[in-house]
């Protein structure tokens, strides 16, 4: 049994110090969002697998490896030996704005295909996560996105979107096209305030609204409810919103009521924040706090 399902792609970051004319040197770490809500899922002991392509050489090797030390489930994914990796190249996270290049166009993680998708649902899944990301990739990681969602709705799965539109990669009135196929089949939608009416979701039975250094609002039949965001040292926000998912995700598989699961989120979130990098500083289960 597989607690979360994510698929999607895992990149490798280039994170430099400082700004990139001069001297500054750039470290090299593994992300991508929805990797990333895997290993938060992983950290916080539940079953997390994530589906994606890797190119097949050291890069795709370090990509996957580095997952499944994290305690990832890695068995889906798929080398694949005539595309590199996907990277980005992230100016200075430190100075909170988020200036990013994206190296992906033709990249490994792009050439996913609907039986990509589809295979890890045989094993019994709980939750499949998506992010909108995936479907701006290309046309076959679209149509597996579409295909997964489809057939976890059928299988009774639920479904989890966060919407992370990424201007980089394309235009608001794509992603709208793009995310238009997946209304009716999720069960929680994450979105921040300018990226929810990119899904016109009426129906969606819980719908948190990150609202960054504020926190989050959970919108559900009782009503909208703001859960303030951990008071931590600001350090570097990127993944903050993949670990609010991940400790979201973890409170509802913990069959905690929505309110105290976002707490969790925006708690793991804290924790994210008040670290470099995409995950690592994520907590473990043991340093939760009580609930
Ligand atoms: O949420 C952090 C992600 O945005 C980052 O790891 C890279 O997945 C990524 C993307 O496509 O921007």
């Amino acid at each position: 049994m597989i607690d979360v399902l994510t698929l999607g792609e895992a990149l490798v970051s280039f994170r430099t110090a400082g700004p990139l004319v001069g001297t500054w040197g750039a470290e090299a770490h593994v992300a991508g969002a929805e990797s990333n809500v895997a290993i938060g899922l992983a950290r916080l002991g539940h079953r997390s697998a994530w589906v994606g392509c890797v190119s097949d050489d050291d890069l795709g090797t370090w990509v996957t490896g580095t997952l499944a030390a994290e305690g990832v489930d890695t068995r889906f994914v798929r080398r694949v030996p005539d595309a590199s990796a996907g990277a980005m190249v992230l100016v200075d996270p430190r100075d909170h704005a988020r200036r990013v290049t994206y190296l992906r166009r033709g990249s490994a993680g792009s050439r996913l295909t609907p039986s990509d998708a589809l295979g890890a649902l045989d094993e019994g899944v709980r939750w499949v996560h998506l992010t909108g990301i995936t479907p701006a990739l290309s046309e076959s990681a679209r149509d597996a996105w579409v295909a997964l969602a489809r057939e976890a709705k059928a299988r009774s799965v639920r479904v989890c979107l966060d919407v992370n539109f990424r201007p980089a990669l394309w235009s608001r009135a794509e992603a709208a096209r793009a995310l238009a196929p997946v209304r009716g089949l999720v069960d929680l939608l994450v979105a921040s305030e300018d990226e929810v009416d990119l899904v016109d979701a009426p129906d969606v039975p819980l719908v948190v609204v990150k609202q960054g250094s504020e926190g989050a609002t959970l919108v559900g039949s009782q009503g909208r409810v703001d859960v303030p965001a951990e008071p931590v040292p600001v350090i570097d926000v990127i993944g903050a919103g993949d670990a609010l998912c991940a400790g979201l995700l973890s409170g509802l598989l913990d069959d905690l009521d929505p309110l105290a699961a976002l707490r969790r989120g925006t708690w793991v979130a804290g924790r994210c924040v008040a670290s470099a990098g995409d995950w690592e500083g994520l907590p473990s289960r043991a340093e939760l706090p009580p609930t």
